[in-house]
C-alpha cells in the first residue's frame, strides 16, 4: 500500500524535496549539445517561472495549462512550474495540428498555454475561445523565459494542492485515433514511479535516462521526468530522438537508463555496429509488444535483457513487467509491485490460467476520463479493461496475444494478428509487419500481411509465402502479403492497425 499525506504536491516532491535529499550540486536535467541543469539550477528555473504563471499571467490553482513543444528543458521546467502552481497540466504532443487542439482545448477547458515559438501557428490556427497563449523560447520582452528572468533567485513555495487534486489531463487517441482526456492526481504521479520505477528499474543518483518517448506523452513524463527527478537522478532530454540520435547520445552522455519502443529497438539493431553502448544497464520497450525475437537479437548483440512492460495513459504508466532474472522472453512479465492483474472474459469473471481472455488491471492509478461514455467500457466492478487480449500462466506471468479488437476470424479460427506479425519480423529481411483481417465471402476474414523490408533487400511476396508455412501452422499464414514502404503510426509510434483494415 502506498501512503501518502492528504496535502501532497507532486512538483515539490520531485523536484524541491529531491534536492534537498540529494543536493542541488547533482545534475538534473541534461540537453544533446551537453549542456546540465543542476538540481539548484532547475529548482531557480521552476520556481521563476512559477512566479511568472502566478504573479504575471494570473494562473490559479485548478487552472488547466496546455503545455506544447518540443521535449526539452524548459518544457519540463514548465510542467514542474505548472504543478508547483497546484495549476493542471494538458499534455499535448508538439506535433497536434489545429483542429486536434481545438478539441482537446475545449475537452480540457485549458485557460492558459505555454507554446513553444518553434509551433506557435497551429495553436494560434486553432482560434481556442478564451485561451492565453504565452510563447517560450523567443525573444519577445513578453516570451514566458524573459518575465521568468525578472523572477530569478526568488524561491516559490509550492501550492498544498491535496493528494487527489488533478495534476495533469494526458490525452490519449489510442490506436483508434478518437481522443480521450485522462485525469491523474498529484499521488498518481508519484504511485507510477514509486511502484514500476521503484520495484523494476530501481534507479539511483548516478543514473542517467534518456529515451524516444516525448514529455507529452505518458510514457516519456515518467521515464523521462518523473522516474529520474524523484530517484535523484539526471535526465537526457532529446528533442530529436528517433534511433540514429539515441545510438551516438548514449555513448555521448553515458546513458544508463534507456526508454524506447521495439520498432526503435529493431531499427538501433541494423546501427549498432561502432556504438558504444556499454553505459546502458536498463533497457525498457513499452508503447507496444516487444516480439521475443526482438529480444533475443538485442540480447545477442548488447547482452542486455530488455525489460518489456505494459503501460496506458489510462494507468498514466507501466503496470506488468519484469527485471533482470525474472524476465521470460515473449512475456510482458508480472502485475509490478502495488498493482493487481488478471484475465477476465467478457462477463467479467477470471478465466483459468493459459486460456486468453481480457486484461483487468487495479492499483494505485485508475482511469479517469473526462466526461466520456467510454469511462463504463474501460472500467467496470473496479477493474480497468485495457483492450488488450491476454493469457496468463501459473506463475503469474502475462502474455500478450493481441489488441481486443485485432483479433482475426478466419474459417472458424481465432488469429492473433500479433503472432502472425512476430513470425514474419522474424524473416531476416523484414524489419516492420502489420497483420490485419480482410473481409472475405467464404472464411469470414481471410489474413492480409503488411510488411516493411529492410534498405537493399529484394524480397518476393512467394519467398514470404515459403518462410511463414515452416513458421505458422497454415491457417494462420497470411493469405496475401503486401509490401509498403511505411506503416502508419501514431504521433506515440503505435501502429494504427485500424488504418490498414480500411484498406481492406
Ligand atoms: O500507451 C502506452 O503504451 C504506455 C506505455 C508505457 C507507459 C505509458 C504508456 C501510456
Amino acid at each position: 500500500e502506498l501512503a501518502y499525506p492528504d496535502r501532497l504536491n507532486c512538483g515539490a516532491e520531485l523536484l524541491d524535496t529531491t534536492t534537498e535529499r540529494f543536493g542541488a550540486h547533482r545534475p538534473a536535467v541534461r540537453d544533446a549539445s551537453g549542456g546540465i541543469w543542476t538540481y539548484g539550477e532547475l529548482r531557480e528555473r521552476v520556481d521563476a517561472l512559477a512566479h511568472v504563471l502566478t504573479e504575471d499571467l494570473g494562473v490559479l490553482p485548478g487552472n488547466r495549462v496546455l503545455l506544447r513543444g518540443p521535449t526539452g528543458p524548459w518544457l519540463a521546467a514548465c510542467w514542474l512550474a505548472v504543478m508547483k502552481a497546484g495549476a493542471v497540466a494538458v499534455t499535448v504532443l508538439a506535433q497536434a495540428r489545429a483542429q486536434e487542439l481545438a478539441t482537446m482545448c475545449a475537452m480540457a477547458q485549458a485557460g492558459h498555454a505555454l507554446c513553444h515559438v518553434g509551433v506557435l501557428d497551429d495553436l494560434a490556427k486553432a482560434e481556442v475561445p478564451g485561451l492565453r497563449i504565452t510563447a517560450y523560447g523567443g525573444e519577445a520582452p513578453d516570451d514566458l523565459l524573459q518575465l521568468a528572468r525578472r523572477h530569478t533567485g526568488r524561491a516559490y513555495e509550492a501550492v498544498a494542492t491535496s493528494a487527489d487534486d488533478v495534476a495533469l489531463i494526458a490525452f490519449t487517441s489510442g490506436t483508434t485515433g478518437r481522443p480521450k482526456g485522462c485525469m491523474h492526481f498529484h499521488r498518481d504521479v508519484l504511485a507510477v514511479a514509486d511502484t514500476f520505477s521503484r520495484h523494476v528499474l530501481r534507479p539511483g543518483p548516478d543514473d542517467v535516462f534518456a529515451g524516444s518517448p516525448p514529455l507529452g506523452f505518458t510514457f516519456g513524463l515518467g521515464g523521462l521526468l518523473v522516474f529520474p527527478l524523484r530517484a535523484g537522478a539526471s535526465t537526457l532530454l532529446l528533442e530529436q530522438a528517433g534511433p540514429k540520435q539515441l545510438l551516438p547520445a548514449v555513448a555521448r552522455h553515458r546513458v544508463t537508463v534507456l526508454f524506447t519502443a521495439p520498432t526503435a529497438y529493431r531499427a538501433m539493431l541494423d546501427e549498432l555496429d561502432g556504438h558504444d553502448v556499454s553505459s546502458l544497464r536498463r533497457c525498457v520497450s513499452a508503447g507496444e509488444n516487444l516480439p521475443a525475437a526482438t529480444w533475443q537479437a538485442w540480447h545477442e548483440r548488447t547482452g542486455l535483457r530488455i525489460i518489456n512492460g505494459i503501460g496506458a495513459t489510462e494507468l498514466l504508466h507501466i503496470f506488468i513487467s519484469a527485471a533482470d532474472e525474472d524476465i521470460r522472453p515473449g512475456t510482458t512479465g508480472r502485475a509490478v509491485p502495488g498493482w493487481q492483474a488478471r484475465v477476465v472474459d467478457p462477463a467479467g469473471l477470471p478465466v483459468p490460467d493459459g486460456e486468453p481472455g481480457l486484461l483487468a488491471v487495479r492499483g494505485p492509478v485508475g482511469c479517469r476520463y473526462l466526461a466520456d461514455p467510454r469511462q463504463g467500457e474501460y472500467v467496470r466492478d473496479g477493474w480497468n479493461l485495457t483492450g488488450d487480449t491476454y493469457v496468463r500462466d501459473r506463475d503469474g506471468y502475462f502474455r500478450y496475444v493481441a489488441r481486443a479488437d485485432d483479433m482475426i476470424i478466419s474459417s472458424g479460427y481465432n488469429i492473433a494478428g500479433p503472432e502472425v506479425e512476430e513470425a514474419l519480423l522474424r524473416h531476416p529481411d523484414v524489419r516492420e509487419a502489420a497483420v490485419v483481417g480482410r473481409p472475405d465471402e467464404r472464411r469470414g476474414q481471410i489474413v492480409v500481411a503488411y510488411a516493411v523490408v529492410r534498405d537493399g533487400a529484394r524480397v518476393t511476396e512467394d519467398a514470404l509465402r515459403a518462410f511463414m508455412r515452416a513458421e505458422l501452422a497454415p491457417h494462420k499464414c497470411p493469405r496475401v502479403f503486401v509490401l509498403v514502404p511505411a506503416l502508419p503510426r501514431t504521433a506515440t509510434g503505435k501502429l494504427q492497425r485500424f488504418r490498414l483494415r480500411e484498406l481492406e
